[in-house]
């Protein structure tokens, strides 16, 4: 939910106008909506090229998991874990977009470790990788939009460690 649909639920739920705090965020939502959108334009327009290098990255870092008997080893199941990572790139812009962190949490990181877990896919490489993402994102962007962007891939890190 966007801080504008949040901020007009809890007003309702006690029939009251948007306070001055609840229209100030709004107002910080709002104004920094251009590069919000900028970003997520970018991340959208080069997702092949930020995928590829973040997984280049990982399996540099961590042979193990692309060798015989790791879990992205085979060439289906290298493909799969890049799908993961553009899977979780694809989140970033939503949060990036909404200003938000609740898409990222509640479609990519509810039960997300005991999924992966399941799979034998190992957490920390997965973090790596999209440790990976956020570097090969913040080489597209000025350093203000890196670090805006870099704080929802942290996001996602914190939630894989
Ligand atoms: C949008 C929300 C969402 C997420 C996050 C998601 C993840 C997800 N990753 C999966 C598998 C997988 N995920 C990986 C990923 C990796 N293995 C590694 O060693 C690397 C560290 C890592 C890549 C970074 C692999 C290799 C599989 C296949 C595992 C298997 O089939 O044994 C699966 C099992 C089903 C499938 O194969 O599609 C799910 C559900 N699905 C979703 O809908």
């Amino acid at each position: 939910m966007s801080i504008v649909t949040k901020s007009i639920v809890n007003a309702d739920a006690e029939a009251r106008y948007l306070s001055p705090g609840e229209l100030d965020r709004i107002k910080s939502f709002v104004t920094s909506g251009e590069r919000r959108l900028r970003i997520a334009q970018t991340l959208t327009d080069s997702r092949e090229r930020i995928v590829k290098q973040a997984g280049d990255a990982l399996f540099q870092k961590r042979p193990d998991v692309v060798s015989p008997g790791g879990n992205a080893y085979g060439e289906e199941m290298t493909a799969t874990c890049l799908r993961d990572l553009d899977y979780y790139l694809r989140l970033v812009t939503y949060g990036v977009v909404a200003g938000d962190v609740t898409p990222i949490e509640e479609i990519g990181l509810v039960g997300v470790r005991e999924m992966y877990n399941s799979l034998g896919t190992p957490i920390p490489a997965v973090a790596e990788g999209i440790r990976g993402l956020k570097n090969a994102a913040a080489s597209l962007l000025s350093a203000e939009d890196a670090s805006e962007a870099g704080s929802y891939f942290d996001f996602v890190i914190g939630a894989m460690q």
